[in-house]
């Protein structure tokens, strides 16, 4: 279940993290649809707890399988998935199939409505009573494979994938999801799951909704959170085959390079020469919405400049199912969405060039990451060719005789003479500019009969990265 089910030759997901539907749906039409994208990864869609100040990831802490929490009802989801699919692009959701809530004082009361007692492991919304859950016990190894896929991860109940019951509400639960249209889901905390017993369930699910225009017998896609820096005792290898998985590794080293601690030189054998997962079975991103959210290597849109450089080398080099993330402003791990005085999920509002204004923060809508994703659909099903560097953090390389991209990530200019592998012509480069009515509105490069251009990236110029390809030839 590793086929994406794009349409065309599109071939990026854009996570809109936390986005209400009726904004996605009008996003499809407006802007993902005409750029190119090619699916969007929605937040949670079932019932959540309600917490204090309301974080993020409450929605991350179920009561129910009801479809309504802070980012629409399911009439206004199943309105979404299909405008977005009318225009072509997919709808992957966010499950959480490990665990439902932690504990609450009390009875809680979810964001549809339902109640529920988490301390007596009790949902009557589903139902589960303690029975579907593994006892409680807290994870303090986490090379014990017992520990990490029986007991809690951060005290969140731990539902039992192996009982029938269990496996038959989740079932459920995601065929209704592709019933309305979906083409496939991101299994939350999949490592803290069995492989036997997901591998059940994702064979137990119902062929993709024809009525959504997916051919006959299309099969889910599937795209596992599991996290392996290396040597783990539950490792990705368990989960490959049964879906494609989130390869962090990509997340960290692309975020080392662009950061100056690898010479960019090194990343000629990105990909399986740096120990990542095959292609097919890799889901790549530069940050996701856990990771953007620690201190370290990985690089989010705090650091615009080498943040916008690595999603260029993301988007250009052809490797792994492609994520782009698209977040809110926030200052700590509990910062919730943008919302109103009656915390409401507030709509992004843009401003002329289309640039989310309101905390919203949109990198999908940054023209250097959108015109990317156009380079990526443009160079579609060409290899890598002619790659140069400078010994150092200065390179290039082309999509076969489609697309050229250079990188300076050193503090001097790159000032010289490079083949672009290009037919003979004028090229706009989409990343200091766009083409517009057939000119360009940033550098200009021109290829003569050799392939070669003129390429100058100065070390202070605004963006340390260039891109041309054929759809955006003068
Ligand atoms: C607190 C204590 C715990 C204690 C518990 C007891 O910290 O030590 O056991 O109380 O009641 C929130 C709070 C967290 C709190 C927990 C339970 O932040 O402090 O525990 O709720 O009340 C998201 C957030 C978490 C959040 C969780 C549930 O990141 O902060 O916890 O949602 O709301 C590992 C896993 C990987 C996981 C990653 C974060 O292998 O699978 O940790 N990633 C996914 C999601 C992530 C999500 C979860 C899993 C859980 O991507 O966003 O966690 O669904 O690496």
């Amino acid at each position: 279940q590793h086929n994406p089910h794009w349409w065309g030759n599109r071939n990026t997901i854009v996570h809109l993290f936390e986005w209400k539907w009726s904004d996605i749906a009008q996003e499809c039409e407006s802007f993902l649809g005409p750029r190119g994208f090619a699916g969007v990864q929605v937040s949670p869609v079932n019932e959540n707890i309600i917490s204090a100040g309301r974080p993020w990831w409450e929605r991350y802490q179920p009561i129910s399988y009801k479809l309504t929490t802070r980012s629409g009802n399911e009439e206004e989801f199943g309105d979404m998935v299909r405008r977005c699919n009318d225009v072509g692009i997919r709808i992957y959701v966010d499950v959480l199939l490990n665990h439902m809530s932690g504990d609450f004082d009390g009875v809680a009361v979810g964001t549809a409505g339902t109640e529920a007692e988490p301390r007596k492991k009790s949902f009557p919304g589903v139902p589960y009573t303690a029975q579907d859950f593994h006892p409680t016990c807290e994870i303090t190894d986490w090379n014990d494979r017992f520990q990490v896929q029986q007991c809690e991860l951060v005290g969140l109940k731990d539902l039992d994938q192996s009982s029938d019951w269990v496996r038959s509400k989740l079932i459920e639960f995601l065929d209704h999801l592709i019933e309305l249209g979906v083409a496939g889901f991101r299994v939350d905390a999949a490592k803290h799951m069995a492989s036997e017993d997901l591998e059940y369930i994702y064979r137990s699910l119902s062929n993709l909704n024809i009525d959504h225009g997916f051919p006959h017998n299309s099969r889910p896609f599937i795209f596992q959170e599991v996290i392996d820096h290396g040597h783990e005792t539950v490792s990705r290898d368990e989960y490959k085959d049964l879906g494609a998985v989130t390869e962090f590794r990509f997340s960290e080293e692309i975020g080392n390079a662009f950061r100056g601690n690898n010479a960019l030189k090194w990343l000629q054998s990105w990909g399986t020469g740096w120990g990542f997962l095959p292609s097919g079975q890799a889901l790549t991103f530069v940050d996701n919405h856990d990771n953007q959210r620690d201190a370290g290597a990985v690089l989010n849109y705090k650091s615009p400049r080498q943040y916008k450089m690595a999603t260029a080398f993301h988007l250009a080099y052809p490797y792994g199912i492609s994520r782009v993330m698209s977040s809110f402003a926030f200052d700590d791990h509990d910062t919730p969405p943008p919302q109103d005085a009656q915390e409401r999920i507030i709509s992004p509002e843009f401003d002329e060039d289309g640039a989310c204004v309101n905390g919203w923060i949109c990198e999908h809508r940054w023209r250097q990451i959108y015109a990317m994703v156009g380079f990526k659909n443009a160079v579609r099903d060409t290899e890598i060719t002619g790659w140069w560097d400078n010994g150092d953090n200065q390179i290039s390389f082309c999509r076969g005789n489609k697309g050229f991209l250079a990188f300076n990530n050193n503090l001097y200019d790159l000032s010289q003479d490079l083949n672009t592998c290009l037919p003979a012509g004028t090229y706009c480069d989409v990343i200091s500019g766009s083409l517009i009515d057939g000119s360009c509105t940033g550098k200009s490069v021109t290829v003569n009969e050799n392939g070669y251009g003129y390429i100058h990236i100065g070390s202070d110029d605004f963006d340390g990265v260039l891109a041309l390809h054929v759809d955006a030839k003068v």
